[in-house]
C-alpha cells in the first residue's frame, strides 16, 4: 500500500514532492479551494468541532481514521488507489492492450470533457447543500451532512489533480473554472441538470443522497474502468468514500418511512392531513419526492443513443460498471441494444441501436435496479406494519429532459398522454407549492444529544460505534 504523505501541505500518495511543477501548481489552486469553501460550504458552522472520518490510507481495511476536526482544518488531499500490477485495458478497441499512465494526445479532448463533468458535480452538491445545518434534525444528521460536504470537497481535488497533472494549462484553467461555475447561477450554472437544484431540506437531501448519489456511483464505476489509469485509479478511491452517502439516503428515507407508519398506528390513520397534524411526513408527499429526485436522476445518464458514449467506450476511456465480471463481451462491435422510443404518433416503440451507442441506456437500466433496492426495503417496512400502500420508481420515460423521452409528456407508468393532460395532473407527481411549505415548516433545527426531530425515527446505531447521544458536532 502507497503511504499518504500528511507532513505535506497538501497531503497526498502521489509523491508530490518531487514533482515541485505540479505542487506549486496545486499550492496556488489550494487557497482558492478554501476560499471558495469559506463562501459556499456549510454556512456558519466554520468553529464548530466535527466527529469526521478522514483517509489515512488507500486500502479497504483501515483506511479512515475519526477524530473531532474543524471542517476548514480537514486535510483535503489526492489519494489514488493502489495500482494493479500488469493491468490491461478491459474494453474497447484496444482490449487487451496495457493501460495508459498518459493521455494519448487524440483522446485528449474526450478525457477532458468527463473529468470535468465529473468535477463539476463534487463542488455543486456542497453548494446546494450550503443552508442545510440550520434545520438538521439531530447532530448525528449534522455530522454525517458534514461528512458528505468535506468529501465532496476531497473528490473535486480528486479531479482537480488529474487536470493539472496531466492536461497542461487547459488542465489548469478548467480547474479554476470549477470553482467559477455555481449550482443554480443563473449566468454560470452547473453542467448536469440535478446539480442546479436546490436543496432546501432534508427530505430533498435524504433523496439526492438516495439517487443522485447512486448515479455517481456508476459514473465512478465506470471510470474506475477507465485505461487511464490515474483516472481508474482516483475513481477507485472515491468510491470507497462514495458508500457511505448512499447509506446516508436509504438510511435517511427508511427512517422517514419508519416514523411515518409510528404515527400511522398511533392515530390509527392514513389520512395525510392526520399524519400531518402529528408533524410527520405522509408517504404520498413522500412518493412525489421519490419522483421528483428519481426523474431528474435519470437524466444524469445522457441520451439513450449517444455518439458520444459510443466514442469513449470504443477509445477505452469509459467502460461499464464492473465491465470484467458482469459482461461476456468487452468489445461490443457487433452487437446490438433494443431500447423503447416514442413513436411520433404518441405511443411508444421498440428501436434497435448498436451496443456502443446504447451504452448511457445500459448504465441507467443497472442504476434503476439498484434504485430498486431501497423501495423493496420500505415497502417491506411498510407491508409488515400492516399497511397496503407501495411506494414506486416511475417510468424511466416520465419527466425526462435529455434523450429520447425528453418534453415527451407521459404518465408515472410512462404512457404518453397530452400535454395538458400532463399538466394537469402533475401536482399530484411532484411535490406542490403546499407540500414544499409543510416540509419546510418540518424543518426545525435539533441539536440536543440524541434528540430527533419529530418527523423522522433515531437510526439504529451511531457512528463509528459511538452512542447516539454522543455529540457529533460541538459548536463553539
Ligand atoms: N444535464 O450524448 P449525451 C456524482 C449533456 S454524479 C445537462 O446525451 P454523454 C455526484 C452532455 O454533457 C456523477 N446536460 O451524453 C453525485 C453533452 O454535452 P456536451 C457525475 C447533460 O455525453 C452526488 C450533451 O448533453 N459524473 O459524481 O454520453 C454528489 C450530449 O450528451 C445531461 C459523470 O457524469 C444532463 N443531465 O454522457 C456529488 C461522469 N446529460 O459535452 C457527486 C462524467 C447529458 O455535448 N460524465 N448532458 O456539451 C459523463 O460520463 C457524461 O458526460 C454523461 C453524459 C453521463 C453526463
Amino acid at each position: 500500500m502507497s503511504a499518504i504523505d500528511y507532513s505535506a501541505k497538501i497531503p497526498n500518495n502521489v509523491d508530490l514532492a518531487n514533482d515541485r511543477t505540479l505542487q506549486r501548481a496545486l499550492e496556488h489552486w489550494q487557497p482558492r479551494f478554501l476560499e471558495w469553501w469559506k463562501e459556499l460550504g456549510p454556512n456558519d458552522f466554520a468553529t464548530a468541532d466535527v466527529y469526521l472520518r478522514t483517509a489515512i490510507g488507500v486500502d479497504a481495511q483501515g483506511w479512515a481514521h475519526y477524530g473531532t476536526v474543524k471542517m476548514p482544518d480537514y486535510r483535503w488531499g489526492i489519494f489514488l488507489a493502489d495500482p494493479i500490477a500488469d493491468r490491461t485495458i478491459g474494453f474497447g478497441d484496444s482490449f487487451g492492450q496495457p493501460v495508459w499512465q498518459q493521455v494519448p494526445g487524440e483522446f485528449r479532448s474526450q478525457f477532458r470533457r468527463l473529468i470535468v463533468t465529473q468535477g463539476d458535480t463534487e463542488p455543486a452538491s456542497v453548494e446546494q447543500q450550503h443552508l442545510l445545518g440550520h434545520t438538521c434534525p439531530s447532530l448525528y444528521d449534522l455530522r454525517n451532512l458534514f461528512q458528505i460536504n468535506v468529501e465532496e470537497g476531497r473528490h473535486l481535488w480528486a479531479m482537480v489533480y488529474i487536470l493539472h497533472a496531466h492536461f497542461g494549462r487547459d488542465g489548469r484553467e478548467e480547474a479554476e473554472e470549477l470553482l467559477a461555475r455555481h449550482s443554480g447561477d443563473a449566468d454560470k450554472p452547473r453542467i448536469l441538470g440535478t446539480f442546479n437544484e436546490p436543496i432546501v431540506d432534508w427530505l430533498s437531501f435524504f433523496c439526492f443522497c438516495y439517487f443522485t448519489d447512486r448515479d455517481g456511483k456508476f459514473q465512478l464505476k465506470s471510470l474506475a474502468e477507465s485505461s487511464f489509469d490515474p483516472l481508474a485509479r482516483t475513481c477507485r478511491f472515491m468510491l470507497t468514500e462514495e458508500a457511505h452517502h448512499m447509506f446516508v439516503g436509504e438510511t435517511g428515507l427508511g427512517r422517514v418511512v419508519k416514523r411515518t407508519l409510528e404515527v400511522m398506528k398511533e392515530t390509527g390513520s392514513e389520512d395525510p392531513q392526520e399524519i400531518r397534524r402529528k408533524g410527520a411526513v405522509d408517504l404520498p408527499l413522500l412518493q412525489r419526492y421519490l419522483n421528483f429526485w428519481f426523474s431528474s436522476s435519470l437524466d444524469l445518464f445522457g441520451s439513450e443513443i449517444s455518439s458520444n458514449a459510443a466514442t469513449t467506450f470504443a477509445n477505452g476511456i469509459k467502460g461499464r460498471p464492473d465491465e470484467t465480471t458482469q459482461y461476456q463481451d468487452h468489445v461490443c462491435a457487433a452487437s446490438t441494444f433494443e431500447i423503447e422510443v416514442p413513436d411520433g404518433k404518441g405511443g411508444v416503440m421498440k428501436d434497435t441501436s448498436a451496443m456502443r451507442n446504447a451504452m448511457n441506456e445500459v448504465l441507467r437500466l443497472s442504476y434503476v435496479k439498484d434504485c430498486e433496492i431501497g423501495l423493496k426495503r420500505w415497502n417491506m417496512q411498510i407491508k409488515r406494519a400492516g399497511y397496503a400502500l407501495e411506494l414506486k420508481l416511475p417510468s424511466n420515460r416520465f419527466r425526462r429532459a435529455i434523450g429520447a423521452w425528453a418534453n415527451v409528456p407521459t404518465d408515472l407508468e410512462g404512457k404518453p398522454i397530452s400535454r395538458e393532460e400532463y399538466e394537469q395532473r402533475m401536482p399530484g407527481w411532484l411535490p406542490s407549492a403546499s407540500d414544499k411549505d409543510y416540509v419546510k415548516s418540518l424543518m426545525q433545527r435539533v441539536i440536543e444529544p440524541g434528540k430527533m426531530a419529530a418527523w423522522i425515527a433515531p437510526p439504529d446505531r451511531g457512528i463509528n460505534n459511538l452512542s447516539l447521544d454522543y455529540e457529533y458536532v460541538l459548536f463553539h
